[in-house]
């Protein structure tokens, strides 16, 4: 066997780094135990070698290192790597892992494994550990939410294994993988050569089915009150969107959103709740949203056409959902989109007179929504979510790209622009925005990156460690705390079932009390942020601007604490 630059022959750890930095991946997320000997040895190495791997980012928290790798993907769309400590790591990775399964993010959750050999290997158990955190089935933890597990064991596949990882993960509809390391594999000497492992090539997207298209047009040319619903976007799908909902006078509503589907200001774009418009909808286009309404609550009237298009319109993994349907176009959104705006050309001719009439009644609801908005913003004693939303749309500038953690009210904060809003995906796993934020300033580095947060979803995303890592990698971007002192979204649950109930007889408050507050911002300074706490809805546009010139002009990470009761 010859022997590496190091004079040393190489390791499958080294393999492992080379092959993943091969795959397009960038950054090594990772919290280290006592599986990592062989990563640092292949990452020391690449030191002297000067082999190409990628940046490793210590994240001292698995959670807010898994919530970093899906900042980081929606910035700059490259698979990811999170690398953590054994099955007890792994358990904390769960909870930002169901996000990112949801929201399809194509991760390498890679994890240790107490070494197999209990003595005589390279790397065999040293610690009481092993003994106690080997189990029959580790990959068991997250087989449901990945869509693949392997466990390395011979450490000349190494380079296979990764390849076959990525291909996976990046096959639509994209999603997390689990790849188990144990150290004796991954401290063995490699065959040599270990030449570049080509990366396999991908698929194309999807294209719909020009039937069910043909359908769709026929249907939104017919129909008198059409609606489309969508819950997450990419960008370059949002402006084949704006031409086709504003040619064809279709109102577009963004229930529980996650990406920007329209701009703001679009003529056609209805808010983010279905309800006054689906009550009398006549064909209802549900794009790439798994829950377009809220059955219990609301449904479209009988006889109302419903289409489903994405990638999957039936959410496969989701164990029960069953929307009504009558047409389900599984293509990806953008080649959808486009050939239905195209099919839908040829047809107008036809349908001028029923689009106008249309128009005009939307432009009347129209003016009425905006007149309603803007009330709801206005200053008022104390600041309320609707004014801070629209004092941050204001002040962070279209460019800016949000990450909402809940408590933004998306209606009042005016996002022009594809791709500058993120918020958390539909499993709702608390603890996600700060870490995404921190993650996609990593990914992004020019761009302006604000974080908004309910206090208890701050709490959530281990800010110590959030901090620390802004600190650690220079990584500026501004936290925006809406502080009600409570779990708001626990108290209004409470109530929706108990207000005539004895719950209800303190306002629902038991177990969503957060009070007292800590002192967010002095916790913040103490790490080196730039903070303050808001209480006087006058003084927020100043603190706003004063925050955002700490972030862009000091590229200092900062932290506005705005106690807003709701
Ligand atoms: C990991 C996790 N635990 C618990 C919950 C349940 N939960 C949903 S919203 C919420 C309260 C969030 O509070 P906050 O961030 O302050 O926002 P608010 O509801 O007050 O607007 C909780 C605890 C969750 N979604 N995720």
């Amino acid at each position: 066997m010859s022997a590496a630059p190091t004079g040393r022959p190489t390791i499958a750890g080294e393999g492992f780094l080379r092959a993943l930095a091969d795959h397009g991946i960038d950054y090594f997320f990772c919290n280290p135990g006592t599986d990592f000997p062989p990563i640092v040895e292949a990452f020391s190495r690449a030191g002297k070698t000067n082999a190409r791997v990628p940046r490793p980012v210590l994240v001292p928290h698995e959670n807010l290192a898994v919530a970093m790798a899906h900042g980081a993907y929606l910035m700059n769309g490259h698979p990811q790597a999170v690398m953590v400590h054994v099955n007890v790591g792994t358990g904390n990775t769960i909870n930002n892992v169901t996000n990112l399964s949801r929201d399809r993010v194509p991760l390498i959750l890679a994890a240790g494994r107490t070494p197999i050999t209990e003595k005589g290997q390279f790397g065999s158990r040293t610690r009481p550990i092993h003994w106690a955190q080997e189990m029959f089935d580790q990959a068991g933890m997250v087989r449901e939410l990945v869509k693949w597990d392997y466990e390395l064991r011979v450490p000349g596949q190494v380079g296979d294994v990764v390849a076959r990882a990525i291909e996976v993960a990046m096959a639509h509809p994209r999603g997390p993988v689990y790849l188990v390391l144990p150290r004796e594999p991954l401290s063995a000497p490699l065959p040599e050569p270990f030449g570049p492992v080509k990366p396999r090539p991908r698929a194309a997207a999807t294209h719909p089915d020009p039937q069910s298209i043909a359908q769709l047009a026929d249907w939104i040319v017919g129909a008198k009150r059409p609606l489309i619903i969508a819950a997450t976007l990419p960008s370059a799908a949002v402006l084949v969107l704006a031409h086709l909902a504003e040619r064809c006078a279709i109102p577009v509503v963004t229930h529980n959103p996650r990406t920007v589907c329209l701009p703001s200001s679009h003529p056609m774009h209805f808010g983010y709740e279905p309800g006054a418009l689906i009550a009398d909808a006549d064909l209802v286009i549900v794009l790439e949203s798994d829950v377009p309404w809220i059955p219990h609550l609301q449904h479209p009237p009988a006889g109302c056409h419903v289409a489903h298009v994405g990638e999957d319109p039936f959410f496969v993994r989701y164990p029960m959902r069953s929307f009504p349907s009558d047409l389900a176009v599984q293509a990806d959104c953008i080649n959808a989109l486009t050939a239905l705006d195209a099919a839908v050309e040829s047809r107008l001719g036809l349908a001028e007179a029923r689009i106008a009439t249309r128009r005009s009644r939307l432009n009347e609801r129209m003016r009425t929504r905006r007149a309603q908005l803007a009330k709801d913003a206005t200053a008022g004693e104390r600041i309320s979510p609707e004014y801070l939303s629209h004092a941050i749309g204001e002040a962070v500038g279209e460019d800016a790209v949000i990450f909402n953690e809940y408590p933004l009210r998306p209606d009042h904060c005016a996002r022009e622009k594809p791709g500058t809003l993120f918020a958390l995906g539909p499993a709702g796993g608390l603890g996600w925005g700060f870490g995404a934020a921190l993650g996609a300033k990593l990914a992004a580095p020019d761009k302006f990156i604000v974080a908004t947060l309910g206090d208890g979803a701050y709490v959530f995303s281990n800010p110590t460690v959030g901090h620390w890592v802004a600190g650690k990698y220079e990584l500026p971007i501004l936290t925006i705390v809406f502080n009600n002192s409570r779990y708001g979204a626990v108290r209004r649950a409470t109530l929706s079932m108990f207000k005539d109930g004895v719950a209800g007889e303190n306002d629902g408050r038991h177990l969503a009390d957060l009070d007292p507050a800590p002192p967010f911002d002095e916790m913040a300074k103490a790490q080196g942020a730039y903070a303050e706490r808001v209480e006087n809805p006058a003084d927020l546009p100043d603190a706003l601007a004063r925050a955002r010139d700490a972030v862009v002009n000091e590229r200092r990470q900062a932290l506005l604490n705005v106690i807003t009761p709701y």
